[in-house]
Protein backbone atom coordinates (compact mmCIF):
# COMPACT_ATOMS: atom_id res chain seq x y z
CA UNK A 1 0.00 0.00 0.00
CA UNK A 2 1.37 3.84 -0.50
CA UNK A 3 0.74 6.29 1.98
CA UNK A 4 -1.37 9.20 0.84
CA UNK A 5 1.19 11.61 -0.16
CA UNK A 6 -0.50 15.05 -0.11
CA UNK A 7 -1.83 14.91 3.76
CA UNK A 8 -0.88 12.42 6.53
CA UNK A 9 -1.57 11.71 8.94
CA UNK A 10 -5.68 12.70 7.75
CA UNK A 11 -6.93 13.26 11.01
CA UNK A 12 -5.06 14.73 14.28
CA UNK A 13 -6.08 15.60 17.75
CA UNK A 14 -6.49 19.31 16.58
CA UNK A 15 -9.01 18.64 14.52
CA UNK A 16 -11.49 17.57 17.16
CA UNK A 17 -13.24 20.71 18.41
CA UNK A 18 -14.10 21.69 21.79
CA UNK A 19 -16.94 19.81 22.61
CA UNK A 20 -16.59 20.94 25.78
CA UNK A 21 -15.16 19.82 29.63
CA UNK A 22 -15.31 16.08 28.53
CA UNK A 23 -14.11 16.62 25.29
CA UNK A 24 -11.58 19.66 25.19
CA UNK A 25 -7.92 19.43 23.95
CA UNK A 26 -8.52 15.59 23.58
CA UNK A 27 -5.57 13.08 23.84
CA UNK A 28 -5.74 11.26 20.79
CA UNK A 29 -7.99 10.15 17.48
CA UNK A 30 -7.61 7.03 15.60
CA UNK A 31 -9.20 3.26 14.46
CA UNK A 32 -11.83 5.24 12.62
CA UNK A 33 -14.54 3.40 11.02
CA UNK A 34 -15.12 3.96 7.46
CA UNK A 35 -18.03 4.28 4.35
CA UNK A 36 -18.92 6.11 1.34
CA UNK A 37 -22.12 7.36 0.19
CA UNK A 38 -22.73 8.80 -2.63
CA UNK A 39 -19.80 11.24 -3.18
CA UNK A 40 -19.38 11.94 0.57
CA UNK A 41 -16.70 10.11 2.85
CA UNK A 42 -17.88 9.25 6.65
CA UNK A 43 -15.47 8.53 9.42
CA UNK A 44 -16.26 7.21 12.61
CA UNK A 45 -13.66 8.50 15.24
CA UNK A 46 -12.41 6.97 17.90
CA UNK A 47 -11.24 9.61 20.01
CA UNK A 48 -9.74 9.53 23.48
CA UNK A 49 -10.20 12.17 26.14
CA UNK A 50 -7.45 13.03 29.09
CA UNK A 51 -8.94 10.79 31.34
CA UNK A 52 -8.44 8.26 28.20
CA UNK A 53 -12.07 7.59 27.96
CA UNK A 54 -13.16 6.80 24.40
CA UNK A 55 -15.97 8.81 22.59
CA UNK A 56 -17.16 7.90 19.09
CA UNK A 57 -17.48 11.19 16.50
CA UNK A 58 -18.51 11.72 12.85
CA UNK A 59 -16.59 13.05 10.28
CA UNK A 60 -17.03 13.83 7.09
CA UNK A 61 -15.19 14.90 3.89
CA UNK A 62 -15.67 15.19 0.02
CA UNK A 63 -12.40 14.29 -1.10
CA UNK A 64 -11.21 11.60 1.32
CA UNK A 65 -8.46 13.31 3.13
CA UNK A 66 -9.53 16.83 4.31
CA UNK A 67 -12.22 15.70 6.77
CA UNK A 68 -14.87 18.23 8.78
CA UNK A 69 -15.24 16.70 12.63
CA UNK A 70 -18.72 17.21 13.51
CA UNK A 71 -19.18 18.91 17.14
CA UNK A 72 -20.88 16.45 19.27
CA UNK A 73 -20.52 13.20 20.24
CA UNK A 74 -22.44 10.03 18.56
CA UNK A 75 -24.82 8.57 21.45
CA UNK A 76 -26.58 5.51 20.72
CA UNK A 77 -30.35 5.36 21.62
CA UNK A 78 -31.67 2.45 23.73
CA UNK A 79 -28.07 1.42 25.20
CA UNK A 80 -29.25 2.24 28.79
CA UNK A 81 -31.06 -0.83 27.99
CA UNK A 82 -27.81 -2.68 28.95
CA UNK A 83 -27.69 -3.06 33.01
CA UNK A 84 -24.11 -4.22 33.45
CA UNK A 85 -21.38 -0.75 33.54
CA UNK A 86 -19.82 -0.09 30.29
CA UNK A 87 -16.46 1.52 30.28
CA UNK A 88 -15.77 1.96 26.68
CA UNK A 89 -16.79 1.54 22.91
CA UNK A 90 -14.29 1.15 21.28
CA UNK A 91 -13.06 0.14 17.40
CA UNK A 92 -16.44 1.01 14.97
CA UNK A 93 -16.33 -1.02 11.71
CA UNK A 94 -19.19 0.19 9.55
CA UNK A 95 -21.15 -1.79 6.83
CA UNK A 96 -24.31 -1.20 4.92
CA UNK A 97 -26.67 -3.79 4.77
CA UNK A 98 -29.49 -3.39 2.37
CA UNK A 99 -30.69 0.43 2.96
CA UNK A 100 -28.92 0.19 6.73
CA UNK A 101 -25.52 1.37 7.88
CA UNK A 102 -24.54 -0.95 11.13
CA UNK A 103 -21.76 -0.28 13.01
CA UNK A 104 -19.77 -3.19 15.15
CA UNK A 105 -17.53 -1.92 17.82
CA UNK A 106 -16.23 -3.26 21.01
CA UNK A 107 -17.48 -2.72 24.38
CA UNK A 108 -15.54 -3.35 27.36
CA UNK A 109 -17.78 -4.27 30.37
CA UNK A 110 -17.11 -4.91 33.88
CA UNK A 111 -16.08 -8.56 33.14
CA UNK A 112 -15.49 -8.52 29.65
CA UNK A 113 -15.07 -7.30 26.36
CA UNK A 114 -18.41 -8.13 23.70
CA UNK A 115 -19.61 -6.97 20.53
CA UNK A 116 -22.27 -4.59 20.08
CA UNK A 117 -24.36 -3.55 17.23
CA UNK A 118 -25.61 -0.56 16.38
CA UNK A 119 -27.47 1.14 13.52
CA UNK A 120 -28.44 4.31 11.60
CA UNK A 121 -29.74 5.58 8.17
CA UNK A 122 -28.46 9.35 7.96
CA UNK A 123 -25.03 8.71 10.25
CA UNK A 124 -27.41 12.04 12.54
CA UNK A 125 -29.25 9.09 15.43
CA UNK A 126 -28.16 6.03 16.31
CA UNK A 127 -29.85 3.71 17.29
CA UNK A 128 -28.44 0.36 20.06
CA UNK A 129 -29.21 -2.93 18.67
CA UNK A 130 -27.37 -5.56 21.00
CA UNK A 131 -24.88 -7.28 22.30
CA UNK A 132 -24.15 -9.67 20.18
CA UNK A 133 -21.19 -12.08 21.53
CA UNK A 134 -21.48 -14.62 24.30
CA UNK A 135 -17.73 -15.10 24.88
CA UNK A 136 -15.49 -11.95 25.47
CA UNK A 137 -14.48 -10.72 21.75
CA UNK A 138 -13.01 -8.27 19.39
CA UNK A 139 -12.50 -7.55 15.58
CA UNK A 140 -16.15 -7.89 14.69
CA UNK A 141 -16.73 -7.15 11.02
CA UNK A 142 -20.20 -7.85 9.31
CA UNK A 143 -20.62 -9.03 5.63
CA UNK A 144 -22.24 -6.28 3.24
CA UNK A 145 -24.90 -8.89 2.73
CA UNK A 146 -26.21 -12.56 3.16
CA UNK A 147 -24.38 -15.54 1.82
CA UNK A 148 -26.83 -18.09 1.26
CA UNK A 149 -29.25 -16.56 3.25
CA UNK A 150 -27.28 -16.24 6.78
CA UNK A 151 -26.29 -12.77 7.66
CA UNK A 152 -22.09 -13.53 8.09
CA UNK A 153 -19.23 -12.12 10.50
CA UNK A 154 -15.92 -12.18 10.98
CA UNK A 155 -15.08 -11.89 14.96
CA UNK A 156 -11.77 -12.94 17.35
CA UNK A 157 -12.67 -14.64 20.21
CA UNK A 158 -9.96 -13.53 22.95
CA UNK A 159 -8.90 -16.75 24.61
CA UNK A 160 -4.89 -15.93 24.14
CA UNK A 161 -3.69 -14.07 27.32
CA UNK A 162 -0.28 -12.62 26.69
CA UNK A 163 2.19 -12.59 29.75
CA UNK A 164 1.53 -9.26 31.88
CA UNK A 165 -0.91 -8.14 28.62
CA UNK A 166 -4.41 -7.90 27.85
CA UNK A 167 -7.12 -10.78 26.63
CA UNK A 168 -6.23 -11.50 23.07
CA UNK A 169 -6.38 -13.86 20.54
CA UNK A 170 -4.62 -15.32 17.66
CA UNK A 171 -7.43 -16.95 15.60
CA UNK A 172 -10.49 -15.07 13.50
CA UNK A 173 -14.03 -17.03 13.04
CA UNK A 174 -16.75 -17.33 10.92
CA UNK A 175 -20.12 -16.72 12.46
CA UNK A 176 -23.52 -16.42 11.00
CA UNK A 177 -27.43 -15.27 12.07
CA UNK A 178 -30.48 -15.21 10.90
CA UNK A 179 -31.32 -11.91 12.60
CA UNK A 180 -28.03 -10.08 13.29
CA UNK A 181 -28.63 -10.33 16.96
CA UNK A 182 -28.12 -13.63 17.99
CA UNK A 183 -25.26 -15.75 16.36
CA UNK A 184 -23.42 -19.17 16.21
CA UNK A 185 -19.58 -19.85 15.10
CA UNK A 186 -19.61 -21.74 11.84
CA UNK A 187 -15.73 -22.17 11.78
CA UNK A 188 -12.31 -20.96 12.77
CA UNK A 189 -10.81 -19.67 9.51
CA UNK A 190 -7.36 -18.43 10.00
CA UNK A 191 -4.59 -18.88 12.75
CA UNK A 192 -1.75 -16.36 13.66
CA UNK A 193 1.54 -17.84 12.08
CA UNK A 194 5.11 -18.48 13.68
CA UNK A 195 6.12 -15.04 11.06
CA UNK A 196 5.19 -11.31 11.47
CA UNK A 197 1.07 -12.46 12.42
CA UNK A 198 1.68 -13.99 15.81
CA UNK A 199 -1.61 -12.45 17.24
CA UNK A 200 -4.61 -11.70 14.11
CA UNK A 201 -7.84 -10.08 13.95
CA UNK A 202 -10.15 -8.39 11.08
CA UNK A 203 -9.15 -5.28 9.49
CA UNK A 204 -12.30 -3.52 7.75
CA UNK A 205 -15.48 -5.26 6.80
CA UNK A 206 -14.90 -7.91 3.49
CA UNK A 207 -15.04 -6.83 0.23
CA UNK A 208 -16.96 -8.84 -2.39
CA UNK A 209 -14.47 -9.47 -5.77
CA UNK A 210 -14.67 -11.70 -8.52
CA UNK A 211 -12.15 -13.48 -7.14
CA UNK A 212 -13.64 -14.12 -3.60
CA UNK A 213 -13.81 -12.11 -0.50
CA UNK A 214 -11.18 -9.93 0.38
CA UNK A 215 -10.20 -9.53 3.59
CA UNK A 216 -7.80 -7.05 5.13
CA UNK A 217 -6.67 -7.38 8.77
CA UNK A 218 -4.21 -6.94 11.51
CA UNK A 219 -1.28 -8.97 12.61
CA UNK A 220 1.20 -8.30 15.15
CA UNK A 221 4.47 -9.65 15.81
CA UNK A 222 5.35 -10.89 19.25
CA UNK A 223 8.65 -11.05 19.07
CA UNK A 224 9.95 -8.31 21.47
CA UNK A 225 7.60 -4.89 22.29
CA UNK A 226 4.13 -5.76 19.56
CA UNK A 227 4.34 -4.54 16.03
CA UNK A 228 0.79 -4.47 14.43
CA UNK A 229 0.66 -4.62 10.53
CA UNK A 230 -1.57 -5.39 7.70
CA UNK A 231 -2.18 -8.26 5.81
CA UNK A 232 -4.39 -9.90 3.23
CA UNK A 233 -6.09 -12.66 2.89
CA UNK A 234 -8.86 -13.97 0.21
CA UNK A 235 -12.37 -16.34 0.88
CA UNK A 236 -13.86 -18.34 -0.96
CA UNK A 237 -17.41 -16.34 -2.46
CA UNK A 238 -19.64 -19.12 -1.40
CA UNK A 239 -18.19 -20.49 1.47
CA UNK A 240 -15.83 -17.92 3.34
CA UNK A 241 -14.87 -20.21 5.82
CA UNK A 242 -12.39 -21.16 2.72
CA UNK A 243 -9.33 -19.48 2.69
CA UNK A 244 -8.11 -19.28 -1.00
CA UNK A 245 -5.18 -17.70 -0.55
CA UNK A 246 -3.00 -15.21 2.49
CA UNK A 247 0.06 -13.32 1.96
CA UNK A 248 3.12 -14.27 3.79
CA UNK A 249 4.33 -10.63 4.04
CA UNK A 250 2.66 -7.82 5.86
CA UNK A 251 1.57 -5.00 2.94
CA UNK A 252 1.40 -2.42 5.50
CA UNK A 253 4.16 -1.66 8.69
CA UNK A 254 4.92 1.46 11.17
CA UNK A 255 7.61 3.63 9.44
CA UNK A 256 6.41 6.95 9.27
CA UNK A 257 7.51 8.88 12.69
CA UNK A 258 3.54 9.08 13.75
CA UNK A 259 3.44 5.63 13.45
CA UNK A 260 6.26 4.25 15.32
CA UNK A 261 5.76 7.29 17.94
CA UNK A 262 2.87 8.10 20.03
CA UNK A 263 0.44 7.00 23.14
CA UNK A 264 0.96 3.11 21.60
CA UNK A 265 4.03 3.37 19.78
CA UNK A 266 4.53 0.79 16.13
CA UNK A 267 0.72 0.60 15.31
CA UNK A 268 -1.08 0.66 11.92
CA UNK A 269 -4.60 -0.74 12.72
CA UNK A 270 -6.88 -1.19 9.78
CA UNK A 271 -10.70 -0.49 10.25
CA UNK A 272 -11.82 1.05 7.55
CA UNK A 273 -11.61 0.67 3.47
CA UNK A 274 -13.37 2.15 0.75
CA UNK A 275 -13.67 0.74 -2.89
CA UNK A 276 -14.31 3.48 -5.25
CA UNK A 277 -15.80 1.41 -7.88
CA UNK A 278 -18.47 -1.58 -8.10
CA UNK A 279 -19.68 -3.16 -11.19
CA UNK A 280 -22.83 -3.46 -12.04
CA UNK A 281 -23.51 -6.80 -9.70
CA UNK A 282 -21.89 -5.31 -6.53
CA UNK A 283 -18.49 -6.70 -7.19
CA UNK A 284 -15.35 -4.23 -6.39
CA UNK A 285 -13.62 -3.49 -10.10
CA UNK A 286 -10.08 -4.79 -10.04
CA UNK A 287 -8.97 -1.72 -11.31
CA UNK A 288 -10.84 0.58 -8.46
CA UNK A 289 -8.66 2.28 -6.40
CA UNK A 290 -9.18 1.52 -2.38
CA UNK A 291 -8.31 4.13 0.36
CA UNK A 292 -7.49 2.24 3.53
CA UNK A 293 -7.99 4.44 7.32
CA UNK A 294 -6.38 3.25 10.03
CA UNK A 295 -5.45 4.30 13.38
CA UNK A 296 -1.54 5.10 13.94
CA UNK A 297 0.57 4.34 16.82
CA UNK A 298 -3.05 4.78 18.59
CA UNK A 299 -2.95 8.57 18.42
CA UNK A 300 -3.84 10.04 14.74
CA UNK A 301 -5.87 8.61 11.65
CA UNK A 302 -3.84 7.43 8.98
CA UNK A 303 -4.66 6.52 4.84
CA UNK A 304 -2.93 4.63 2.36
CA UNK A 305 -3.99 3.89 -0.92
CA UNK A 306 -3.70 0.62 -3.37
CA UNK A 307 -6.12 -1.06 -5.87
CA UNK A 308 -8.15 -4.08 -5.59
CA UNK A 309 -6.09 -6.17 -7.88
CA UNK A 310 -2.91 -5.06 -6.53
CA UNK A 311 -4.88 -6.37 -2.46
CA UNK A 312 -5.59 -9.38 -4.30
CA UNK A 313 -2.22 -10.27 -5.88
CA UNK A 314 -0.36 -9.52 -2.44
CA UNK A 315 -2.72 -12.30 -0.80
CA UNK A 316 -0.72 -14.65 -2.98
CA UNK A 317 2.77 -13.13 -2.36
C1 LIG B 1 -5.72 -3.62 20.26
C2 LIG B 1 -6.98 -2.79 20.35
C3 LIG B 1 -6.88 -1.56 19.50
C4 LIG B 1 -5.56 -0.86 19.66
C5 LIG B 1 -4.39 -1.83 19.59
C6 LIG B 1 -3.03 -1.18 19.84
O1 LIG B 1 -5.74 -4.68 21.15
O2 LIG B 1 -7.19 -2.43 21.70
O3 LIG B 1 -7.91 -0.69 19.85
O4 LIG B 1 -5.40 0.10 18.66
O5 LIG B 1 -4.59 -2.84 20.53
O6 LIG B 1 -2.96 -0.60 21.13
Amino acid sequence: MIRFEKKNPVVIKEDIPDIGVKLRDVTSVFNPGAIKVDDTYYLMLRVQNRGRRTFFIMAQSKNGYDFEVENKVVEFKGIEKVKERIYHLYDPRLTKIEDTYYVMFAMEMEDSTQLGLGKTKDFQSFEFVDIVTKQDTRNGVLFPEKVNGKYLRFDRPNNHQVEGGPLTGNSICLSESDNLIDWRTVAKVANGTRFWDNLIGSGPPPVKTRKGWLHVYHGIAMHYAPIYQVGVMMHDLNDPSIVISRGTQCILEPREYWELVGQVPNVIFPQGLIVEEYDDEGFAKEDSEVKLYYGASDTHVGMATSTIRRLIEQSYE
